[in-house]
């Protein structure tokens, strides 16, 4: 790759733009709505895009490139509007072409709705790793799903959570391109059959109905360096065949019911629920995105004239997580059927070209279908699993001699109870590579979650700690504080992170400090009007800004921070003129709209902010806010505001997290348990720069094997005692003894996350964390150093490890361009 010119002029934007209003939008410039002016522009911005997008095309046709195909059922990527400007370094001049035309680049940039076809982690990261690999210039098609409703808004009524529908393509999506003359048929049900062909045995699948997948392209730009990758996501559409036989036979009302129920497949992003209904709807979705997707590469691969015999040379897929699974099946399905391929070949192929990353060591989170589901509906794909299973068992009988109940364990197929079909073996097995987000996970899933596969295989394992974009979390999201540390240290770590180390040494230099501390309380003073006009709640920038924002789950224990603050509550009450840092807590995340006890940890927080904004003993020491409908957007102006970040998740439940991350990287200080990336950030900042608190996984294992009574440690400490007993007599809710009943049941039955045994060390890891606040020289060094040693948790970083380990292709040495 050349380096290009890609500097654009404010007059060349301002044409564009203009042009767009008149010729897209159809309104002359001074009639045009916001919104109008919002498209134009993006369609200005885009047309920027074009040509180098154009030419990345190249890359799936050139032999001697090989290309990433991210396979992923959730993609958070934010608006795209100011993320691609920032790609071309134009913000400032697309400021300047605007400011002329008596027109605000923000008012317009904050009407872009982000398109949420994710539910938190797994799907924000797929869009830093979007990012990084066009920065790193690896060519890439990231495959997915383009719901036409994605996650749900929240709202808080009365404390709950509340869902209302997300209709972001309700105003058209500028970002997008369909690609019509472009489209496959997926199949589902019906059944099949053998026949013989040239004297050998074959079989072919007749499905019960079909549906059209048509790829809707968003170009993906890298920084500053004229790369840009594309994002394909497909939209299901009745096949016209469908429509035709029935109007023939007369079935006007029967068509057009078939029309709309194969055009559901891509209407809505499902959360991690226990929904029976949502089921086979998810199956679908999942087969019809990733069977379009190797359907694509099968077609590009052919394009280029080769045999299929190299498909494996070519690309590289990569599953992120199980949802894309069912792909092992469906690239033997159409090497062999399609193809006319044997077996073997077909399954070298196969397994040369998946690379399988795993997201959670919560058995119950692997994912697996009911048998008799999964038959019906994709019923060639049973027979594939079947003989992929055969097989894959002879051989661990054959290494694991007499060993039956290893056998039994490590079936593609369950037999406990209801039989299923296990989608995170099937991915092992058919996979080159498999992998862990954090070291520590890493590690529990060979001894635990995944032992048997491990012994089985120990190359295939490997750890790909998980990384987030700088681009978005630092640059676009904290324009001052980039602005500071580029006239500190230049600008090489916007596309090499481990750059901030230059930072080191200004660490204690109290003028460096004193615009540090600056920097942040700008962040933190808007975030603050943000809240007033919004919530209607006063907050005060001085304080100590202490935030969790996440997915609500019992074992991410937002309810062990609630407690914390009751704590601090009752040492309030029980001593007005105590002293005390003033604290602002923030919380943010959806709860599963089918997860009762999420949903009663979100009232709770509400509950206690109720409690502490209003009474008058307090004095504004302690302020609690949970702002609704925490996503991308809003990600932005919590991450580049927090003094603390809360990372307090049960050692041993949270893959690797990458909020902490984000917090990190802004100077954020991590209070947290020895979990998921957290003991990775403490290894990088050093101990004395974190806040480490609670029981390790194996002194919870101890601890469980022992007998865990949390009654014995509410007995054991008095404040603990005075917090739940206040919860359970109404103290803290008016009197209402019966609302927090679950949830203290909970806690005083089996407490599966051990809130109670990690009370009393997170209350005085918090006193720590508050003594260490009124130190301003302590404290800005430590918020120094955290954003100096962030460099390992840039996505970049990931992704370079990824290409040299799994995906075997180059990286550009292209970094930090500017023309
Ligand atoms: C499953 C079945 C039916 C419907 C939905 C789902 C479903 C959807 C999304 C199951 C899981 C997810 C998402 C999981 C996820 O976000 N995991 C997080 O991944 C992050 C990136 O690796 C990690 O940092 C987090 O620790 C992990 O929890």
């Amino acid at each position: 790759m050349e380096r290009k010119d890609f500097q654009i002029s404010a007059s060349d934007l301002r044409n564009g733009f203009v042009g767009h209003v008149v010729h897209t939008m159809g309104k002359p410039l001074e009639y045009s709505s916001t919104m109008e002016r919002y498209h134009a522009l993006s369609h200005a911005v885009r047309d920027q895009l074009m040509e180098k997008w154009i030419d990345t095309i190249e890359g799936y046709l050139d032999r001697s490139i090989r290309v990433v195909c991210y396979l992923s059922a959730e993609y958070l990527p934010g608006p795209h509007l100011m993320n691609a400007l920032q790609s071309l370094g134009a913000i400032e001049t697309c400021r300047e072409a605007l400011d002329e035309l008596g027109i605000d680049l923000d008012e317009i940039a904050v009407l872009e709705p982000e398109p949420g076809l994710g539910n938190g982690g797994l799907g924000r990261l797929a869009a830093c790793f979007m990012d990084s690999l066009a920065t790193l210039g690896v060519t890439t098609i990231g495959y997915g799903l383009r719901y036409e409703f994605g996650i749900f808004r929240q709202e808080i009524r009365d404390g709950w959570q509340v869902e209302l529908s997300d209709r972001w393509l309700q105003y058209g999506n500028p970002w997008e391109i369909a690609i019509k003359d472009t489209s496959f048929e997926v199949g589902f049900g019906g059944h099949t059959e053998e026949y013989i062909e040239a004297g050998l045995q074959k079989w072919r699948w007749v499905p019960g109905s079909k549906v059209r997948g048509v790829p809707y392209d968003t170009p993906i730009p890298g920084y500053e360096n004229g790369f840009v990758n594309r994002l394909r996501l497909w939209s299901a559409v009745a096949m016209d065949s469908f429509d035709l036989s029935e109007f023939n036979a007369g079935h006007y009302t029967e068509a057009v019911r078939q029309k709309v129920e194969s055009e559901t497949i891509s209407k809505i992003l499902y959360p991690p629920d226990d929904d029976d209904a949502g089921k086979r709807l998810r199956l679908e979705q999942q087969y019809f995105f990733t069977s379009c997707s190797l359907q694509d590469m099968i077609r590009l691969h052919k394009l280029q004239g080769k045999s299929l015999s190299d498909f494996h040379q070519k690309w590289t897929a990569q599953l992120n997580d199980t949802h894309p699974s069912i792909g092992i099946a469906e690239l033997m399905r159409l090497l062999m059927d399609g193809e006319g391929m044997g077996w073997d070949e077909a399954w070298t192929i196969t397994q040369a070209t998946f690379g399988y990353t795993n997201h959670t060591l919560l058995p119950e989170a692997l994912e697996k279908w009911s048998l008799p589901l999964f038959s019906a509906l994709l019923p060639r794909h049973m027979q594939i699993i079947y003989e992929i299973n055969e097989h894959f068992l002879d051989q661990m009988r054959e290494q694991f001699p007499g060993d039956t109940d290893r056998i039994r364990r490590m079936s593609l197929i369950g037999e406990e109870g209801d039989r299923t079909v296990r989608m995170a073996h099937l991915a092992v097995v058919g996979s080159k590579a498999v992998n862990g987000v954090a070291e520590l996970h890493s590690e529990l899933l060979k001894e635990s979650t995944l032992r048997d596969f491990y012994e089985a295989y120990p190359q295939r394992f490997s750890n790909k700690t998980n990384g987030v974009t700088p681009r978005r979390w630092m640059l676009l999201a904290a324009p001052k504080l980039r602005d500071l540390i580029d006239e500190t240290i230049g600008t090489a770590w916007h596309t090499d992170l481990f750059e901030l180390r230059g930072l080191e040494r200004f660490a204690d230099d109290p003028t460096f400090q004193k615009s540090w501390r600056a920097s942040k309380e700008l962040t933190k003073e808007n975030l603050s009007k943000y809240i007033e006009a919004t919530q209607g709640i006063s907050t005060d920038p001085q304080s100590i800004f202490d935030i969790q924002v996440k997915r609500i789950h019992e074992y991410k224990r937002q309810h062990l921070n609630a407690l914390h603050i009751l704590a601090l509550y009752c040492q309030i009450k029980a001593n007005p003129n105590i002293e005390m840092p003033s604290r602002t807590f923030l919380f943010g995340g959806k709860a599963a709209p089918s997860y009762v006890m999420a949903k009663l940890m979100i009232k709770l927080v509400c509950t206690v902010g109720d409690l502490v904004n209003n009474d008058p003993d307090v004095k504004g020491r302690l302020k609690v806010v949970f702002l609704p409908n925490y996503n991308v957007t809003l990600g932005h102006r919590i991450y580049t505001s927090a003094d603390l970040s809360e990372q307090i998740s049960m050692a041993g439940k949270e893959a690797s997290g990458t909020g902490c991350m984000k917090f990190q990287m802004n100077g954020g200080v991590t209070i947290g348990t020895f979990d998921g990336a957290n003991v990775e950030i403490r290894k990088e900042v050093g101990e004395e720069n974190f806040f480490l608190f609670g029981l390790t996984v194996q002194e919870i294992e101890k601890l469980t094997e022992e007998g865990y009574h949390p009654h014995n440690f509410y007995e054991k400490s008095s404040l603990l005692r005075e917090v739940i007993d206040g919860l359970a007599d109404g103290r803290f809710s008016n009197g209402d003894r019966e609302l927090f009943r679950p949830l203290l049941t909970e806690l005083m039955g089996s407490d599966r996350y051990f809130l109670l045994a990690d009370f009393d060390a997170y209350v005085a890891s918090q006193r720590a964390a508050g003594e260490a606040y009124t130190d301003l020289a302590r404290w800005s060094r430590m918020s120094i150093l955290n954003t100096a040693r962030s460099g390992k948790f840039s996505s970049d970083r990931t992704i370079r490890e990824y290409c040299n380990e799994i995906w075997k292709v180059p990286v550009s040495a292209l970094t930090g361009l500017k023309s």
